[in-house]
């Protein structure tokens, strides 16, 4: 796949374009409107003290057609967004959580694997009705009483396409920015960095007959600058940095944080990210969180621990801006 990169010898539909071009470009998603209203009145009922946090997760899609056949996703199951989600609203947050359709959720999470079903969990109970199995019984009451507890903090909103994410993205953090530091943006989802911007895509489905495809795709802009810079200015704003070659981690998580300035980059390897990542701050060594494999065969998600370290820091950050307020 070859990224455009901007050049002044490059042809104009090969340049990488800025944030307000692409949204200029591209159609915004059927629920845009619907998520407005939602997550306005959802952060209207949070009262002026609850920390709000804005979790992302799963993989975004690329489509290949205007009218989709085909399109090149991201690797997601959407495992470390639903796991934090939890932990947040566990410690008090008030969670937005902006998913990938059919990724995985909150809670319910541990039962859509996709080796199972959910009738594996189930039982004729005898009198023409239904009942989870008894080895289930105590996990599945736990995940829905705290279901049914949290279910009032907790406004999911779904995104499929690259073009679903950025708009929502936007629309979400801009209803956001008057809440200013109580509010962390936690960016767990996988976003593509190349797509086909809308005109240049084929209407139909793509057609065998021609022999080979090739595909250019162009870089999609980076929209952590807008967001950090004007978007949500006061936020706290965490990003992920995923690679496959350790040897490129820390200098690209470092680098994002130089470029964006934002406060966290948490750093991690496809192959060890259940199991280890990195937060990486400006001035600062690199802080590794691990659990052992023991603690991970335990049920333990190392989610509990990125989420809790993440949250002492937001109130760090909270209470330095309230003093910076009080002594202005
Ligand atoms: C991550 O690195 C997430 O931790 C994972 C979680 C996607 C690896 P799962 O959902 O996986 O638990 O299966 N997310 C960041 C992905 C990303 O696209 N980051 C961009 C990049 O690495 C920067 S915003 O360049």
């Amino acid at each position: 796949m070859g990224a455009a990169v901007e050049t002044p010898s490059m042809p104009e539909e090969c340049r990488v374009i800025d944030p307000d071009t692409y949204f200029d470009h591209n159609r915004p998603p059927a629920n845009l409107q619907w998520a407005h209203d939602a997550v306005a009145a959802f952060v209207g009922r949070q009262g002026s003290s609850r920390p709000i946090v804005l979790v992302t997760s799963g993989g975004t899609t690329v489509p290949l057609e205007n009218n989709t056949v085909r399109f090149v996703d991201n690797f997601s199951a959407g495992t470390r967004g639903s796991a934090s989600a939890e932990q947040f609203l566990e410690l008090g947050y008030a969670v937005l959580f902006l998913y990938r359709e059919q990724s995985l959720q909150p809670f319910s999470r541990q039962y859509s694997q996709r080796s199972e079903c959910i009738f594996d969990y189930l039982r004729p109970d005898g009198h023409g009705g239904v009942s989870v199995k008894a080895e289930y019984t105590a996990k599945m009451l736990d995940g829905l009483t705290k279901y049914e507890k949290y279910k009032p903090q907790l406004l999911q909103v779904a995104f499929t396409t690259l073009s679903d994410y950025l708009f929502l993205l936007r629309e979400i953090t801009l209803i956001l920015a008057p809440t200013g530091a109580r509010t962390m943006l936690y960016l767990a989802a996988a976003v593509s960095d190349f797509f086909i911007p809308s005109h240049s895509m084929a209407e139909h489905k793509i057609q065998s007959g021609a022999g080979a495809l090739t595909l250019r795709m162009n870089q999609v802009p980076k929209f952590l600058r807008p967001l950090v810079k004007n978007w949500a200015p006061s936020c706290f704003v965490v990003s992920f940095k995923l690679e496959t070659d350790p040897e490129l981690l820390a200098p690209k998580a470092k680098h994002a944080l130089e470029k964006y300035g934002h406060h966290v980059v948490v750093a991690n390897l496809l192959n060890t990210r259940k199991w280890q990542v990195w937060l990486v701050t400006r001035g600062q060594d690199p802080c590794l969180l691990q659990i052992s494999q023991e603690q991970l065969l335990q049920g333990h998600d190392i989610e509990q621990d990125i989420v809790a370290e993440l949250a002492r820091r937001h109130r760090e950050y909270t209470s330095a801006g309230a003093l910076a307020n009080a002594s202005a």
